[in-house]
């Protein structure tokens, strides 16, 4: 944790690293526009073992569609056994009112799992108009928001453990309620 001069003030800087060697993860990624998913999930994979992830910490675990990653990544999340978990998925933008609900109900599920259960989760599911728009941010022409993701659950990660760490002030002590975990 360095300390940094800014102005007048000195403060500590508190930030995640992006190692991810000794790291447990889950990847959730949906079959659902698996042409689109499968590249995000590479993106996600290459991420991980380059920041220094084993093969063995790493599990991929696939569910049907987007609306169904928020409750996988609970569950998962609830076992104690990852640092952080990757949410892939791709939902593009139909004829109906469909894509909306799949769409909410997937960000709204993933920030409420990652919040119940404090763990990292980290949003890799793209909501876009089209084919092209899903293609562009999955390696093409906009990156690849699989290789995004997976470096905010490292960096998350390795965050949470930091302040894990922090020590209790003797005096002086905050009223806040210790999360249970
Ligand atoms: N699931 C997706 O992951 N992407 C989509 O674009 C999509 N659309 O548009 O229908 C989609 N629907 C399936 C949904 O996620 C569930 O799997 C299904 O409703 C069963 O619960």
């Amino acid at each position: 944790m360095a300390q940094r001069e800014y102005s007048q003030k000195r403060y500590r800087e508190i930030q995640g690293d992006l190692t991810a060697a000794g790291l447990r993860f889950a990847v959730v990624v949906s079959r659902f526009n698996g042409f689109v998913t499968e590249r995000l999930l590479d993106g996600a994979l290459d991420a991980l073992s380059r920041a220094g992830a084993s093969p063995e910490a790493i599990d991929v675990v696939r569910v049907p569609g987007a609306f169904e990653i928020p409750v996988a990544a609970r569950r998962l999340a609830e076992t104690g056994r990852y640092h952080a978990l990757i949410c892939l998925g791709a939902v593009l933008r139909g004829d109906t009112t469909h894509f909306e609900h799949v769409s909410t109900e997937a960000s709204k599920g993933v920030a409420a799992a990652a919040l119940g259960c404090g763990v990292p989760m980290a949003f890799g599911i793209l909501t876009v108009e089209n084919l092209e728009q899903a293609v562009d941010r999955a390696g093409l022409k906009s990156g690849n928001k699989g290789f995004e993701a997976a470096m905010s659950a490292i960096e998350m990660a390795n965050l949470l453990q930091k302040v894990d760490g922090l020590s209790r002030p003797a005096t002086g002590q905050a009223k806040v309620k210790k999360r249970r975990r």
